[in-house]
């Protein structure tokens, strides 16, 4: 009897029966989940189906890490503006899907295979094969699973890749997973690169990226348990999510957001700790009809288009809206005004801590 993972194989193939060219497509500023996730469906459909396919993507590969595994992986990635799309009879989602505003899908096409792990968006219903569990941790663990189903070869740098991708977005199996991730992760181990899983985390950094660093930490206030940054204009907009994701780890902090424009887009990403909280809701409540937003319980992420010919000023006051948006949903009382991050008191707790500690001499003051 064919298990439940050969059955959505098979279904999710048929679908393309006719096929002669799919365009297998990542949200628009892809990470490692969403490029592992394509380069694998992209494997799968080469060795299982008549159709070739091609891995195209529609903004920019930001992050250092994300570039240095694209670069050791050999991943190809076409970007979309290279693409005719008259050249495409099929079109795959992965780690995205229709109408979130957040991947290239053109005007009026509805793609045949949607695989994704994000809540469930109503466009989705018109695909002809549609696999959208959202409590699966990473895309791709849901590919590593297709591809075993379709007995493809999971070579060591296919299985880095789905590797890299579990670990990362689910940080290191502590964040949102199921027993499919765990197994995935387990599973793929023995074949992985470690050394090229290594580099790839430990990616060089351009100075540019520590400008901007400088700005975002300069723009950074603090509204109780919420941060807020306004990166002015960024040269790659996953310097947006980097900074929430950094900002996050502030102590006392629950939630995090960062906003900067890129390509006249206001990019915004939230972040939060707290369980009780939805990010992806949330995200979307706080841009509204300005934009689109989804994501996560966890972390989320929005666009809000027509930013190009604003004043940055201009820019800056969206950003305020949001932020102050942002303070009535999750009812931070006092918080409109907020600190700046470098002028709160130099003395955190932690550091008091650590202080006291060496005073003690319980500290090793030789190691760190
Ligand atoms: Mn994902």
């Amino acid at each position: 009897m064919p298990s439940l993972k050969d059955k959505r194989l098979e279904a999710m193939l048929a679908t393309l029966a006719a096929c002669r060219r799919v365009c297998v497509l990542t949200h628009y500023n892809p990470d490692p989940d969403s490029i592992s996730s394509a380069w694998a469906l992209q494997r799968i459909l080469v060795v299982r189906t008549k159709a070739r396919a091609e891995v195209v993507y529609g903004g920019i590969i930001g992050r250092a890490e994300n570039q240095l595994m694209v670069h050791r992986l050999g991943i190809e990635l076409i970007h979309y503006n290279l693409i005719a799309r008259s050249d495409f009879d099929a079109f795959a989602l992965v780690d995205t899907q229709p109408g979130t505003g957040n991947n290239p899908l053109p005007e009026g096409i509805v793609p045949h295979i949607v695989i994704d792990h994000h809540p469930e968006e109503p466009a989705t219903a018109a695909a002809a094969y549609q696999d959208v569990r959202p409590g699966i941790g990473a895309a791709a663990t849901m590919l590593y699973e297709y591809a075993v189903a379709a007995g493809i070869r999971i070579d060591a740098m296919l299985a880095t890749a789905l590797f890299y991708g579990i670990k990362s977005e689910t940080h290191n199996l502590g964040r949102g997973v199921t027993r499919a991730d765990v197994d995935a992760y387990v599973d793929l181990v023995p074949r992985v690169r470690k050394d090229i899983i290594s580099s790839i985390e430990h990616a060089p950094l351009t100075t540019a990226y520590f400008v901007m660093l400088d700005r975002a930490i300069k723009g950074t206030t603090i509204h109780g348990p919420l941060v807020l940054s306004v990166l002015g204009n960024v040269d790659n907009p996953d310097m947006v999510s980097e900074c929430a994701d950094l900002m996050l780890r502030l102590e006392h902090v629950n939630y995090a957001m960062a906003m900067g424009r890129f390509n006249g887009d206001l990019c915004v990403s939230f972040r939060t700790s707290d369980p009780a909280v939805e990010a992806g809701e949330v995200l979307k409540a706080v841009v509204g009809r300005d934009g689109t937003a989804g994501g996560h319980s966890e972390m989320a992420g929005g666009m809000v288009e027509g930013h190009g010919k604003a004043a940055l000023g201009a820019t800056r006051a969206a950003c305020r809206e949001l932020g102050q948006r942002l303070i009535k949903r999750l009812r931070i009382r006092d918080g409109a005004e907020g600190v700046p991050l470098l002028k709160s008191p130099d003395t955190t707790p932690s550091q008091q801590v650590i202080r006291a500690l060496l005073r003690n001499g319980t500290t090793d003051a030789r190691t760190g």
